[in-house]
């Protein structure tokens, strides 16, 4: 049906005639929708038929969030049909972009971490590896944000269509897991054997969902959990109300915080819940003896979230299997591999011990017992009592849940190469000690098809017109874009793509937003989840500072900029929130002052998604990565604004270190304190503020003018950016990197009045960005990971 053009429509028409609404766009997007799956289902049902008979080793990525993003469209780029079915469209009045708009937005991840997981899919599929997802089935993806007078308003996002659901509903899939109970050790098969009584018995029902790779010949599955009522008798005492609600509440909705640990049983529910319905599945499935599991299946867990896969795996290979603990064991950390993202404290998993053992008795047992074991380990080596401690997976009372991943994986990596470092050196120190062969560094990256090649298909003809279109192959390629930098026709070229994608993101804000901003304006953008590490803060206060100096100084006219910012706050995140306040607040006064509005412009874009996304990298100049160094363990909006050729200013931190290592320190704008200083001040506990504010009249200017509320239209509204800035004594060092970062932002606009210079600036950018493709990251997983082999002619 996507043989040609003729034959598309034909068949797209003769459906949408059958249609009711045959009228709506919405029907036009279900018969596309409906046509993308039944061409994909063949290839999918045939590659899961190869990937059994060939016997290839499966890998299987758990993670709690998949921010996949709008799916039509990325299976038309990836099918090769996307300009065929957008040229047939045309033709019959319809537009492919309005149609895709249908597509309610599945919004299961809060950043980063779930974005991560969904380009690695998109690798693993399009590099012909036989690799697959494992998540829950959120009928609530992350909050909807509404601003209301410059505050953040959560409203909840229901993005399940159940009839037009990519995913498909495996019923006789499904699995039946336990919580809570009593364990007791029954004689079974001659064997004394635990078993658990009176448990809450909850059925896991699969969704499937195809990931098709680019070329379209492999076609691997996204598995999404949804939790449901078993039929198990319910423990004594139990209302079937109760029950019910309690079942619903487990795949209800994701949780909206990337940064702080809940603590909550519903989280540890989850968290299970998809552990034991995959490992349950995957043993099942396998046609080969329990004890080459490792030579058939590799399991990454997307950080702490799914590290209890290493308890339920011992739990069924124990129990239901009936091995015993060393095979068992042997197994388990062979076939599971653990990734960090993080080093901040507060999103460190620690679950209290008490709650554990309530919830999951069996695998509070089986966590103790591994302790034991490797606390005897332990004690066989000559440490001292802290480090003694570092090694404890369980101790104050709480189950450590990332002492626990390292100690159940062969492999643990971190997510850039600074982050790795402060693991291994810091962090982790005690862990890579013990464990020194453990733990290496496999940078991030970002599936160049959907950031570049679908998002920016203007900048992808111009390279491809350059340097041939190999490089969607091989993103590495981009190199051969180097030469470019000095060719003024090139250059020119790029400036018009450029200012083309900034013309069609104002004319967006522009119908969605009512704001008018101005293309000719530098395009400065900050969008990721609001946070004190991240320093939005010091951004909007960057632009006070320019404010200032703009009325008092009548020669300082600086090129207009516009600062778009996007980003959520997770609801109960009272100091982000004041934030966003304080940068909606700041863009009333900034952008309706007679003087200040001919230079500076800001505009907060409400409820950032990935959709929104893929309209703002493309459109923007300057990529703000202005973390406090060491906090950000990688960061892949950086590589996406690098990749669409925006320049980035920013601090040595995550996989900024790297990207300028690309580049050369000329090629991007970088200041402020270093994650060895940051550090230092936390080790040293020896930084005031008062120092940085004392010989700095321009600061102190600013903190009254903070503090008094006149930029937040409101004193109160400040009180926790007080609390942070002056009594906690500003841990994220935002007066301290202000006044660099300002004179970075010089330099920076310096370099942009000399079109030629910049533009060199972003070709080189672009040049040096094919290594960020997750292509990259993924060949690295494989071949230091999992040890995968790519699919038998997977592409044609
Ligand atoms: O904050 C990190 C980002 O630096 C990183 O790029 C991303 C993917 O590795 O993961 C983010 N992250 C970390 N999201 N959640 C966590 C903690 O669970």
């Amino acid at each position: 049906m996507f043989e040609t053009k003729e034959r598309f429509k034909k068949d797209f028409m003769m459906r949408l005639e059958q249609r009711e609404e045959r009228e709506s766009l919405h029907a036009a997007y279900s018969v596309l929708s409906e046509m993308v799956k039944e061409w994909i289902n063949d290839d999918w049902q045939a590659n899961k038929r190869v990937q059994r008979e060939e016997a290839h080793k499966q890998l299987y990525y758990f993670s709690i969030e998949f921010l996949t993003g709008r799916i039509l469209g990325q299976n038309l780029m990836n099918l090769s049909v996307h300009s065929l079915v957008s040229d047939g469209l045309e033709e019959m009045g319809f537009s492919l972009a309005e149609i895709e708009e249908q597509e309610l937005e599945p919004g299961l991840g809060n950043g980063g971490l779930g974005r991560l997981a969904a380009c690695f899919m998109d690798s693993l599929a399009s590099l012909g590896l036989p690799g697959h997802g494992y998540g829950i089935r959120y009928k609530g993806g992350l909050f909807t944000q509404v601003i209301k007078d410059g505050y953040q308003g959560e409203t909840p996002t229901h993005w399940i269509d159940e009839k037009e659901d990519w995913g498909m509903r495996q019923e006789e899939l499904a699995k039946n897991i336990p919580f809570y109970g009593n364990v007791h050790l029954e004689v079974q098969d001659n064997r004394l054997k635990p078993v658990l009584r009176n448990a809450v018995w909850v059925k896991a029902v699969p969704y499937d969902m195809p990931v098709v790779g680019a070329g379209g010949k492999t076609v691997n599955t996204l598995r999404l959990w949804q939790a449901e009522s078993a039929s198990y008798p319910l423990p004594e005492g139990m209302e079937q109300d109760f029950y019910q609600q309690a079942v619903s509440e487990i795949s209800d909705r994701l949780y909206p915080d990337d940064s702080q640990q809940a603590g909550k049983v519903l989280r540890l529910r989850q968290q299970y819940f998809l552990c034991s319905s995959s490992l349950q599945t995957i043993l099942q499935e396998r046609d080969y003896p329990l004890s080459e599991l490792p030579k058939h299946v590799a399991i990454q867990i997307n950080d702490t979230h799914p590290a209890l896969a290493i308890p339920e795996l011992m739990r069924l290979l124990m129990d239901e299997q009936g091995m015993v603990w060393e095979e068992a064991w042997e197994i388990t950390t062979h076939t599971i591999s653990y990734t960090n993202h993080t080093i901040l404290q507060e999103a460190m998993e620690r679950w209290d011990s008490a709650l554990l053992e309530a919830l999951l008795p069996r695998i509070y047992m089986i966590i103790q017992e591994i302790d034991r074991r490797f606390r005897e380990k332990v004690l066989e080596q000559d440490l001292d009592e802290a480090a003694r401690k570092k090694l404890s997976i369980i101790e104050g009372g709480a189950v450590h849940m990332a002492t626990l991943a390292v100690v159940g994986s062969y492999k643990v990596n971190g997510v850039a190469r600074l982050h790795t470092d402060i693991l291994k050196m810091r962090e982790m120190k005690e862990l890579n000690d013990y464990f020194p062969h453990k733990f290496h560094n496999i940078t991030n990256g970002i599936a160049h098809r959907r950031w570049l090649v679908k998002a920016n298909p203007e900048l992808t003809g111009l390279i491809s017109s350059a340097i041939g279109d190999e490089w969607i192959r091989e993103p590495i390629k981009l190199h051969g874009l180097n030469p470019f930098a000095g060719d003024p026709s090139f250059l020119q070229d790029l400036q018009s793509v450029k200012l083309l994608k900034k013309r069609q993101l104002a004319e967006w804000i522009r119908k969605q937003h009512g704001a008018v901003i101005d293309p000719e304006s530098v395009f400065d953008a900050h969008i990721k989840r609001v946070h004190g590490y991240k320093r939005q803060l010091m951004n909007i206060l960057h632009i006070q500072l320019l404010f200032n100096h703009l009325h008092s100084d009548r020669n300082f006219r600086p090129h207009p900029r516009t600062f778009i910012f996007g980003g959520k706050a997770a609801p109960s995140y009272h100091f982000a929130k004041q934030v966003l306040k304080l940068i909606n607040a700041m863009a009333d006064k900034v952008n309706n002052d007679p003087l200040a509005k001919n230079h500076l412009r800001i505009l907060f874009i409400e409820d950032y998604s990935v959709s929104k996304a893929e309209r703002i990298f493309p459109a923007s100049d300057v990529s703000e990565q202005i973390s406090t160094a060491s906090k950000e363990a990688s960061g892949t909006g950086n590589m996406k604004f690098m990749m669409n050729g925006a320049v980035t200013i920013g601090t040595y931190d995550g996989a900024n270190v790297e990207i300028v290592e690309q580049v050369g320190e000329d090629n991007a704008f970088i200041f402020g304190l270093s994650a060895k200083q940051v550090m230092q001040f936390e080790k040293e506990k020896n930084y005031f503020t008062n120092d940085t504010l004392a010989h700095d009249p321009e600061l102190q200017l600013l903190m009254s003018q903070l503090l008094n509320g006149e930029l937040s239209g409101g004193e109160g509204n400040v009180s926790y950016i007080k609390k942070q800035l002056v009594d906690e004594n500003d841990p994220f060092f935002v007066l301290k990197d202000l006044q660099p970062y300002r004179k970075a932002h010089e330099r920076l606009l310096s370099v942009y009045e000399e079109p030629s210079a910049w533009l060199g600036i972003s070709a080189v950018n672009i040049a040096q960005s094919g290594i960020f493709s997750s292509d990259r990251t993924i060949q690295q997983y494989s071949d230091h990971v999992w040890n995968l082999e790519e699919l038998t002619n997977h592409y044609t």
